[in-house]
């Protein structure tokens, strides 16, 4: 579609700035966004809108967005042509690829990625071509706990069971706050509508968390937890319903391993030992447990609060141990599997078994921390760059992703990431860390590029295909981020900076349809690959591997197998998307375990149990423990420049309980200073009692204003980064995953 300049029109998106895919209604003048509204036609989200989605109309015509490749040399930078740009990248990589390998030059990928279809579909293109053991990401801040306990159990990452939110008469809700940031793990838009649809129905919203979020303020009941506790917390529950007789797994009964393992395991954690550990007394626990067990359908669900702690894998485990055991594991009301119609590694190959995961194969460099899917813990990296030695990293990418805020001591990453020999960014800002890249580049904006939630729509409370096409042309100058991340490649490769991306795009395209035709069990089995490519042939880019993706999957027209199936082209004329339905039962089929069963006791995780058992009876010092707390309007690092979004009350704040501001002296809207083993910093207190005492939150994302960063609206409000107390000795070992939540820190008067 074509825009000419002074028309206005009505166009349809999803909005790729949250997990919740909402439907947006634009209203475009020329290229520019005039409105955005909610589209009360999306087939999922029904008009539903949060500010951040009206903000795009802002972070379109944010005069500090990069829309020109920027070169950086010494302190001063300076505008460049693609061609120059990416010559730049092959004269600063290459020497280093050459002179000291494939792991001298690190990768991290941040989490805007995952929101976006050239992300999802040439990254891997460019981690292929990059071929280093130095691949990091966003996700061991974030989810990497519950990919690894779902891996175990279900036998794929991503096999990540589902609330159903809309059926359930009970949902016991531990470390998310979806009022706040939309849900995760959980893809469904309008949290504060079926909540309220599920207390209307006479259902029960619980909520586990130190903090008395909105969530919490929503729910019927609220359980403060001592940060870090979950997993205790939940075994006790487990111990309940066994001591109790209250197991009764329903449908999923035969398809499960380790039932016995579990009830061993759960032995030493009576509701009476847990209770001083996590502060919620025995008698709720057990109460929390018959509830969850006598309920018609219940749900636990668990999110980052649970992950980025001490025992995240072990608490992400127990959430779906409880599920099952309550017989809410694959039910409707339960706790389900999505089957994405893009298909996914749990939709594709042999029904029902599987090969597993595996992860650990290798250690990294300086630490011995275990790989993990292919990347290594993002706590490993600014020690693989500051530490000297063979395979030490000397250059880098990122693309989409601001570490220096987002992970932990990032004072040393800050400091690693300047020692750099070389560093390339794909990104729209010159932030706290892209500031220290050479060559920054800058996709096109996101009215310019199609959208379609490949990641989100395999974790959904329903069904949902939709599709948005680009809107608007490439502007003069700009670039797509497909093409961006093909170039990059074909750098990294060796192919140098004017070899034909397009030619590496036919390549990634005629690979996936051969792996199409190979897969036993797919609609084009043993069917030629050409002649997918050939039925392909009017489209490239990402249009092309997703209408591929698309015809083969679960509701695909394989091409002709099926003419009433699913191709881009049906989702091109469904604007408002299509919904696919409800979440059905898929067990056992969903499973990829070698077994082909449930592993409800993996051996790597009845392992670490042992280590959960020695924290029982760790004394305590006097440390508050620091967690962390998401507002609606930021989103995590990166939207603090669109002065709608930041305006009013100061939201990077140290929220401290009254009677710990009393005893530690500090007052409202006075300066606190917190340190931790790793770092200090000082902040603006907020008294309230929405917290625990002995427990203290600051915001995460923020602490904007450094040197050499572009973004005028943030440096005027720059709050503090939380992270520089995170401490990166701190993780969780099963996935090598950070603790941000419940780290100890002093707090005194500043
Ligand atoms: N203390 C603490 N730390 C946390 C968390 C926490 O709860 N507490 N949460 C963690 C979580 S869950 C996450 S996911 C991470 C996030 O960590 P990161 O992904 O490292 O950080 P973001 O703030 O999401 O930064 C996104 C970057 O992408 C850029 N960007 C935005 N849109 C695009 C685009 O379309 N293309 C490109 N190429 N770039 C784009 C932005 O300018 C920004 O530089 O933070 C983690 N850090
Ligand atoms: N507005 C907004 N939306 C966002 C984001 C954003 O930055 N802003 N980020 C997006 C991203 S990348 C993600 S991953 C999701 C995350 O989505 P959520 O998981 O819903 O994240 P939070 O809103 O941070 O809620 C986490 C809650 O865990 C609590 N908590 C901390 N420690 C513990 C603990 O030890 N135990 C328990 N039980 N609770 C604890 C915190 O007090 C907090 O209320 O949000 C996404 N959506
Ligand atoms: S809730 Fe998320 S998807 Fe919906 S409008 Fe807000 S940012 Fe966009
Ligand atoms: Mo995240």
């Amino acid at each position: 579609m074509t825009a000419t300049n002074g028309d206005t029109r009505t166009v349809y998106r999803t909005c790729p700035l949250c997990e919740a895919t909402c439907g947006l209604e634009l209203r475009l003048e020329g290229r520019d966004i005039a409105l955005v509204r909610g589209d009360r036609d999306d087939v999922f989200s029904h008009g539903f809108l949060c500010p951040k989605g009206t903000a795009l109309k802002q972070l379109e015509s944010d005069p500090d967005r990069l829309r020109r490749p920027q070169v950086r040399h010494g302190d001063s930078w300076r505008e460049v042509s693609w061609d120059d740009a990416f010559a730049e990248v092959e004269r600063g990589l290459m020497p280093i690829l050459d002179r000291h390998g494939r792991d001298a030059v690190a990768m991290y990928i941040g989490n805007p990625n995952v929101h976006n279809l050239a992300g999802q579909l040439y990254n891997r293109v460019l981690i292929q071509a990059l071929g280093s053991g130095n691949l990091y990401s966003a996700s061991t801040v974030d989810q990497m706990p519950k990919q690894v306990s779902a891996g175990l159990m279900f036998g794929t990452a991503l096999s990540i069971p589902i609330p159903d939110i809309d059926r359930t008469d009970h949902l016991l809700m531990l470390g998310a706050n979806p009022f706040a940031s939309n849900g995760s793990l959980m893809t469904a838009p309008d949290y504060p509508g079926r909540i309220r649809a599920l207390r209307a129905r006479g259902g029960k919203l619980v909520v586990v968390d130190p903090r008395r979020s909105k969530t919490a303020e929503a729910a019927d009941e609220h359980l403060f937890i001592r940060p870090g506790t979950d997993a205790p917390f939940l075994f006790a529950i487990v111990h309940t319903l066994f001591a109790n007789g209250l197991v009764s797994m329903g449908d999923v009964a035969g398809h499960v391993n380790g039932v016995d393992d579990v009830e061993r395991l759960a032995r030493r954690f009576d509701p009476d030992a847990v209770a001083p550990v996590c502060g919620i007394d025995a008698a709720t626990i057990r109460r929390t447990a018959r509830e969850v067990a006598a309920a018609p359908r219940a749900a636990v669900y668990a999110r980052i609060g649970t992950c980025t702690q001490e025992f995240g894998t072990l608490a992400s485990w127990l959430v779906d141990v409880v599920n099952c055991l309550t017989g809410n594991l694959d039910r409707a009301g339960g706790a389900m599997f999505t089957k994405p119609a893009t298909g996914s590694a749990n939709t594709g190959g042999t029904s029902g078994v599987g090969r597993g995961v595996r992860f650990g194969r290798r250690r990294s460099r300086v630490r011995g921390l275990p790989e993990m899917f292919g990347e290594l813990p993002v706590v490993c990296l600014a020690e693989e760059i500051d530490t000297p030695g063979d395979g030490q990293v000397r250059g880098m990418i990122t693309v989409a992703g601001n570490p220096v805020l987002s992970t932990p001591d990032s004072g040393r990453l800050d400091r690693a990431l300047a020692s750099l020999e070389f560093m390339v960014s794909v990104d729209i800002y010159k932030n706290e860390t892209t500031r220290h890249a050479n060559v920054i580049l800058p996709p096109e904006g996101v009215l310019a590029r199609s959208h379609y939630d490949l990641a989100f729509y395999q974790l959904s409370i329903r069904n949902i295909a939709n599709y948005s096409p680009p809107v608007v042309d490439l502007a003069p100058g700009e670039m797509a981020e497909s093409e961006i991340l093909l170039r990059l490649a074909n750098v990294v490769a060796g192919a140098g900076a004017a070899a034909d991306p397009g030619a590496l795009d036919d390549l990634v395209v005629a690979g996936l349809a051969q792996k199409a035709v190979q897969r036993a069990g797919s609609n084009v089995e043993g069917r030629d690959p050409d002649e997918l490519l050939a039925a392909l042939a009017s489209r490239n880019g990402p249009e092309r591997i997703l209408d591929l993706m698309l015809r083969t999957g679960p509701y695909g027209d394989g091409f002709g197998a099926d003419p009433s199936g699913l191709s881009l082209e049906v989702l091109e004329a469904a604007p408002h998307g299509v919904d696919l339905g409800p979440l059905q039962p898929r067990i056992p089929e969903v499973l990829r375990t070698p077994s082909g069963k449930i592993e409800l006791a993996p051996e790597p995780i009845a392992e670490d149990v042992a280590r959960l058992e020695a924290s029982l009876t760790r004394g305590r010092n006097g440390d508050m423990l620091l967690v962390g707390r998401r507002d609606l309007r930021s989103n995590n690092s990166w939207m603090h420049n669109l002065d709608i979004l930041v305006k009013g009350k100061e939201r990077c704040t140290l929220h401290v309980h009254p009677d710990d501001a009393a005893r530690l002296g500090v007052d409202e809207g006075g300066a606190a200073c917190v340190r931790s083993r790793r770092g200090q910093l000082a902040v603006t207190v907020e008294v309230t009692d929405a917290i625990m005492p002995g427990v203290v939150s600051i915001p995460h994302g923020w602490g904007h204003g450094m040197d050499g960063a572009d973004l005028s609206v943030a440096a005027g409000r720059p709050g503090v980064n939380s992270n520089v107390l995170a401490d990166g000795d701190l993780f969780d070992p099963l996935s090598g995953n950070a603790v941000l939540n419940g780290i100890p820190v002093r707090v005194e008067r500043s």
